[in-house]
């Protein structure tokens, strides 16, 4: 069953109640403050019901639709599947397992397939995934109130501080806007810093009774976070200089770090040379391959257009994906230098 907006919430909880005492479910996460978020919530959810949640992020590099990953939930034999944040695809995570999707990115035309689709771009303002998950559980036997901050913590993740929800306002009054932020901010680095380590930030949330026990440093894997959060800030400072190349209408900034600093680079550039297309490549973050985010301020630029009339010459079907203003993918290295090549960047 495919069903999206407000209604589908009911849907969702009809798949959730129907789960057998024990069941084993797996939960597919994004590891995000937001997917991190909505999959505390999850965890939480399960064991408090009787099930046996095993929650997976992808690891460095992996994707959600790739083998490896697959079968790395496949080893938790679940039987059920939570995909929560990690992007609405027309394909099946894994085939055959009773699957529930919540998501609040674009849906592809040709629909979800999963047993229940549970999308927020009915909404407005659409919400973030740990809100959603939060509004799907919180109705449901099992009291969750005491964790109702995880939900937040996704919401200031991917809108902000100010992200415009009764339920951020409530959470900054109960728990401080300074420990919420600095949470969002500790579990974002570590999805950032090279180890990449996302089951260490699920584990502090988990282990958190309120976010000034991650904000304070209480939680075990304080120190953790923190490491990872002082490597992405210097890996930051360090690739941001970068000096730029110009070919007509781009701008290329290329340098390798372990960290996932393509779109953190792209970003502060942009706001430096808003007329131009900023392209920031990482040669250093999985190896063989770059890693790039594509960015522009051109008002009427169409980046996916673009790109993807790149995609013969690169060699790279997929070439394109995202918005308008806001793109970028992972090629490998002798196809990024294809790319380069017919944007008219000369060999460095
Ligand atoms: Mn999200």
């Amino acid at each position: 069953m495919t069903v999206s907006g407000i209604g589908a919430y009911e849907e969702a909880r009809s798949f959730l109640r129907q789960l057998p005492d024990g069941a084993r479910v797996a939960v597919a996460y994004h590891g995000d403050a937001d997917g991190t978020g909505s999959a505390a919530l999850a965890v939480r959810w399960l064991e408090r019901t009787g099930r046996q949640p095993a929650a997976l992020a992808p690891g460095k590099g992996e994707d959600l639709y790739g083998d490896p990953f697959a079968d790395r939930l496949l080893a938790t034999r679940p039987d059920a599947l939570l995909v929560l944040d990690q992007g609405s695809r027309s394909r099946a995570v894994l085939p055959g397992v009773p699957t529930l999707v919540v998501d609040h990115h674009d849906a592809p035309a040709e629909g979800v397939p999963a047993d229940v689709y549970l999308s927020g771009l009915n909404e407005i303002p659409i919400p973030s995934a740990a809100l959603m998950t939060w509004r799907l559980l919180a109705p449901l036997a099992a009291d969750l109130s005491d964790v109702d901050w995880y939900g937040v913590v996704g919401a200031i993740g991917d809108y902000g501080i100010d992200a415009p929800f009764p339920e951020v306002g409530n959470a900054k009054k109960a728990y401080g806007q300074k420990n919420l932020s600095e949470t969002v901010a500790l579990v974002n680095a570590v999805k950032r810093a090279s180890a990449h380590d996302t089951p260490t930030s699920l584990a502090a949330l988990l282990a958190a009774r309120e976010p000034a026990d991650i904000a304070k440093g209480t939680v075990p894997q304080y120190a953790a976070l923190a490491a990872c959060r002082a490597e992405v800030q210097a890996e930051r400072a360090r690739c941001a200089r970068t000096a730029p190349r110009f070919s007509g209408d781009w701008a290329l900034l290329r340098f390798a770090s372990p960290c996932q600093m393509h779109g953190p680079v792209a970003s502060s550039w942009v706001g430096r040379l808003p007329r131009f297309i900023v392209l920031a490549a990482n040669d250093g973050y999985t190896p063989g391959n770059v890693h790039f985010s594509v960015r522009t301020r051109r008002p009427d630029e169409n980046l996916l257009l673009r790109l993807r009339a790149l995609r013969g010459v690169v060699g790279a079907p997929e070439l394109g994906q995202g918005h308008a203003q806001a793109s970028g993918g992972i090629l490998p290295r002798p196809q990024f230098e294809k790319l380069l090549h017919a944007l008219g960047f000369a060999p460095a």
